[in-house]
């Protein structure tokens, strides 16, 4: 089936921002593996995340998790970064490794470990500075283990100070993205645990704060394409983590676990209007444990180019009508017409009409790129779980 203009220009403008730690080294809690050629340090990092767009002219932005990405001269990082065709996106904060902030960070009782969870988050803000980053993407691993242990409500409200603060120190375009996930590492209570209460602390602070929803990070069988329609509603969806889960937050490849889901939360994008708005950053939050980065990445992102022409290709008018008549089993096979539409031979007509590889997959293994990683560097670096 050919796609209609309007699908391929809004295909043309598609976007997919890469996490700088999918191409580092990752794992369970019981073994990380290497794998031959993994980036020594973020330049490399860069510099691999920069091959997928090269072979899919779909990922343009790669995304830093600090401390993991530390460097001395960001402004150097970025023009390595612009050299390669690709510019720096979230700055993504982490305060889930350090000892200090074992019983909580921005919503910790103890001032001084609060100080220096907040402090953090300004020395990110410092390099979206010199990066050029537009988002800081807060996620927080804070909660409790047992009914008692902690006061819910003061940490509610420690939260929101700190988070004021925060805000307070964004410039221009810059935006607060707060992503919530309903259990890990804390296993009784998280501080931020559904869409509900980022939403929440997100719409006291202003404008430029808005929710990032990880796919990952419900519950088994949660609606997420109905959060998705509603965060849209609220004009407060920021931004997406994607990735695709069989059990917990398996981090696996987006599209590879439940690629209807994918198609139906991408079919609700659209109808918000998102797939046009800037403002709905698409980002994938991934690691490839055991299959090599790269190509995982090429995948990831095109999984998610397949089904977002897919969802494209819903007939909207005939959508409508059978809802009107209350048509329910109509309705329904609209939907998955659209879904079982097999978009491969056109998407591959259409990359060669541009100019590119008709199956990137396979243009990236004969490309020599990976041969030459796996024997130039040595001693590649953890995404940074196990660090
Ligand atoms: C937490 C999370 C969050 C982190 C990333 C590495 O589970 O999804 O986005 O920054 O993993
Ligand atoms: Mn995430
Ligand atoms: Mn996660």
């Amino acid at each position: 089936m050919p796609l209609t203009p309007e699908t391929l220009s809004t295909l043309e403008a598609q976007s997919i921002e890469l996490p700088s730690w999918a191409f580092g080294n990752s794992g369970t809690r019981f073994k990380v593996f290497a794998t031959a050629g993994t980036p020594r340090d973020p330049f490399e990092k860069i510099a691999d995340a920069a091959q997928v767009n090269r072979f899919t002219a779909l990922a343009p932005t790669v995304a830093l998790h600090i401390p993991w990405d530390k460097v001395d001269d960001y402004a150097a990082l970025r023009r390595h970064a612009e050299d390669l065709g690709v510019t720096l996106g979230t700055i993504n904060s982490n305060t889930f490794q350090d000892d200090d902030y074992k019983f909580g960070a921005l919503t910790h009782h103890d001032d001084r470990i609060r100080r220096k969870a907040i402090d953090h988050h300004l020395e990110c803000i410092d390099i979206m500075d010199a990066t050029g980053s537009r988002d800081l993407k807060i996620w927080l691993a804070e909660g409790s283990n047992y009914p008692g242990q902690a006061d819910l409500r003061a940490r509610q409200d420690r939260l929101q100070e700190s988070l004021q603060e925060i805000y307070a120190r964004l410039t221009g375009e810059q935006r607060l993205v707060l992503e919530y996930k309903f259990f890990e590492p804390a296993f009784y209570h998280t501080d931020v645990p559904d869409w509900g209460t980022s939403y929440v602390q997100v719409a006291a602070l202003g404008e430029r704060a808005m929710v990032c929803l990880d796919t990952g990070h419900h519950a088994p069988g949660t609606n997420i394409e109905f959060i998705v329609m509603q965060l849209q509603r609220l004009g407060k969806l920021g931004s997406f983590d994607f990735n695709s889960r069989f059990y917990a937050d398996d981090d696996l490849i987006v599209g590879a676990a439940d690629p209807f889901q994918l198609f139906r939360i991408l079919f609700e994008v659209n109808r918000g209007g998102g797939l046009q708005n800037p403002d709905v950053v698409f980002m994938l939050d991934q690691c490839h444990n055991v299959e090599e980065k790269i190509p995982g990445q090429i995948r990831s992102v095109l999984n998610v180019q397949e089904m977002t022409a897919r969802a494209l290709s819903v007939d909207g008018d005939a959508l409508d009508a059978a809802q009107r008549a209350n048509d329910v089993l109509g309705a329904n096979a609209v939907l998955m017409d659209a879904f079982y539409t097999d978009v491969r031979p056109a998407l591959a007509e259409w990359r060669e009409s541009r100019g590119l590889a008709a199956d990137p997959m396979a243009a990236y293994a004969a490309s020599g790129y990976q041969e030459k990683i796996a024997a130039d560097r040595v001693g590649g670096v953890q995404a940074g779980w196990g660090a």
